[in-house]
C-alpha cells in the first residue's frame, strides 16, 4: 500500500464537517438530509477512527424504518428545507416511529454488510456481538421487505420501482423510460443544478419521469402490488441485486455469530443466484445486464452495475477477472471505473451517472475481488482509487478521462471508503 495518509487526515476532516451529530450529510448543500446507502458507508468510515459515532448514524437510519420494514432511501431533516423533493411529496408514510419523516421508496441495501464490517471494527467481541443482537431484527425486516413486496411472478429477484432507489439516478438503463416522456401532474422547482453546473447532474426529462413517479407510488398508498401492476417502471437492477444478495450472506453471518439460523436459508440463496445468472447475464456483453421486470428482455446498456456480481460472490474468480478486464478493455483510456462505458450510446463523461467514477461502485469491485482472491486486481483498482482523490480531492465523482473533480467537492462516502481502503488495505497486504 502506498501512502496515502495525507487523504485519510482530510476524509476525516470531511466527516466530520458534515457531521450533524446524529447523522452524517452526504455533502454540506446538495445533500442535507440523512441517505440509505450513504449511511452505509459513511458508518464503515467512522467506525475506523469513532466507533460510537458508526453506531449512532446506523440507530438514526433504522429509526425511520417502516411498520412493513423497509428502510427509506431519505431520512429527512425537519429543520432543513433547501433539497427537493422535500417530505410534502410524500405524505402518510407508515413509520414504525411516529413523526419521523422519510421518503417512499428504499435504496441498495448495503447496511447489513456495513453492520457486518463494522461489526467486525470493533475489537472488544462482548459489544460487538451485543450489538449484532441488537440490530438483529430490523435488518431482517429490511431484506425480507425485498422478498415479501418486491417479488413478483415466482422470481426471487428483487423489483426496483424508481431510478432513486438503484441509487445510480440517471444511468443510461432508464433512458428508454425516460423517453417516455412522462410528467408529474403538478409542477416542481428543483435546487440541485443551482448548487452545481446543470450539466453534471441529471437532465430536465429524467425528473419529470422521477417526479411521475412519485406520483404514481405516493397515489398508490404505497401499496406494492397497486404499484407493481400500474407503472411503467420496473426493473431488476443488477447491482441492487447483487447488494441484495451480499446483504443476506453477511447477515447470515451475523446471524451465524449471534446463534440463530440463517436469515435467508442456503436452498433460497441459491436459488437466487441462478436466476440471477439467468435472467441478467449477457454473453456478447460479458457482462450481467438490467432486465425490465413487465417483458423480461434484458436493458441494452452497459454499465458498471454489470460488474455488481463480483462484489456478490455470484461470479467465481476467474469469471470476475475476466468481465473486470472485458470492462477495462472498453474503458480503454478512462480512470478506472466509468460508470457507464464509453461505447455505450449514453455514455456522457461529465453527467453523474452517464460515465463519471465514483468511489462507491470502484469500492464494491475492490471488495469484491479481495473476497475472491483476485488480490492484485484489487488492489491496483484500490491504488488507481485512491490516486484519482489525492489528485483531485474527496469529490463525488471524477471525469473518466482527465480525473476533474465533478459534482459536490467534500462527499462523505468519498471521505469514509477512502478511510476504509486505507485502514483496511486490500489483504494480503505486500
Ligand atoms: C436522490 C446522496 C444521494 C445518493 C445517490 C445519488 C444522489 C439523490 C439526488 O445523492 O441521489 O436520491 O438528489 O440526486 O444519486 O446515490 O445516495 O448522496
Amino acid at each position: 500500500m502506498r501512502g496515502f495518509a495525507g487523504i485519510a487526515v482530510q476524509a476525516e476532516a470531511v466527516l466530520r464537517g458534515n457531521d450533524l451529530g446524529s447523522y452524517t450529510r452526504p455533502s454540506p448543500r446538495l445533500y442535507p438530509h440523512q441517505w440509505n446507502w450513504d449511511t452505509a458507508f459513511v458508518a464503515i468510515g467512522w467506525a475506523h477512527f469513532d466507533w460510537t459515532r458508526a453506531e449512532r448514524e446506523i440507530d438514526h437510519l433504522l429509526e425511520a424504518q417502516w411498520q412493513n420494514g423497509m428502510l427509506p432511501h431519505i431520512r429527512y431533516n425537519p429543520a432543513v428545507t433547501e433539497y427537493h423533493p422535500g417530505p410534502e411529496w410524500w405524505p402518510d408514510v407508515p413509520v414504525r416511529r411516529p413523526g419521523v419523516i422519510t421518503s417512499g421508496i428504499s435504496q441498495p441495501p448495503v447496511l447489513p454488510t456495513a453492520v457486518y464490517i463494522v461489526g467486525l471494527l470493533q475489537s472488544d467481541a462482548d459489544r460487538r456481538l451485543a450489538w449484532w443482537t441488537r440490530l438483529y431484527a430490523p435488518l431482517r425486516d429490511a431484506l425480507l421487505y425485498f422478498v415479501r413486496h418486491r417479488t413478483i411472478g415466482g422470481s426471487p429477484l428483487i423489483a426496483i420501482i424508481h431510478p432513486w432507489e438503484a441509487g445510480l439516478d440517471n444511468s443510461p438503463r432508464w433512458d428508454r423510460a425516460v423517453r417516455a416522456g412522462l410528467k408529474p401532474s403538478r409542477p416542481y422547482r428543483r435546487v440541485d443544478n443551482t448548487i452545481v453546473g446543470a450539466a453534471m447532474r441529471p437532465a430536465q426529462a429524467d425528473y419529470d419521469l422521477y417526479m411521475y413517479l412519485v406520483e404514481l407510488i405516493t397515489g398508490s398508498g404505497y401499496r406494492m402490488a397497486e404499484v407493481l401492476a400500474k407503472t411503467p417502471f420496473a426493473v431488476y437492477d443488477a447491482l441492487f441485486n447483487a447488494i441484495w444478495y451480499r446483504a443476506a450472506v453477511d447477515l447470515n453471518r451475523i446471524a451465524a455469530a449471534i446463534g440463530r439460523p440463517p436469515t435467508i436459508g442456503e436452498a433460497d440463496l441459491d436459488a437466487f443466484g441462478r436466476a440471477y445468472r439467468a435472467t441478467l447475464w449477457n454473453e456478447a456483453a460479458g457482462l450481467f445486464r438490467d432486465a425490465d421486470v413487465r417483458s423480461g428482455s434484458q436493458i441494452p446498456a452497459d454499465t458498471v452495475a454489470g460488474l455488481g456480481a463480483i462484489y456478490a460472490g455470484l461470479v467465481d474468480a476467474a469469471q470476475a477477472s475476466a468481465m473486470l478486464a472485458h470492462y477495462r478493455e472498453r474503458s480503454a483510456g478512462c480512470r478506472p471505473l466509468p460508470s457507464t462505458l464509453p461505447d455505450d450510446p449514453g455514455f456522457n463523461p461529465a453527467r453523474y451517472w452517464r460515465g463519471p467514477v465514483w468511489v462507491n461502485t470502484n469500492w464494491f469491485i475492490i471488495r469484491g475481488l479481495e473476497d475472491l482472491g483476485r488480490y492484485e486486481d484489487a488492489r491496483n483498482l484500490a491504488d488507481a482509487t485512491l490516486d484519482l482523490i489525492e489528485a483531485a480531492g474527496l469529490c463525488e465523482y471524477f471525469h473518466p478521462y482527465t480525473g476533474e473533480c465533478l459534482g459536490g467537492s467534500e462527499f462523505s462516502w468519498t471521505a469514509a471508503l477512502a478511510i476504509d481502503l486505507i485502514a483496511r488495505p486490500v489483504h494480503p497486504s505486500v
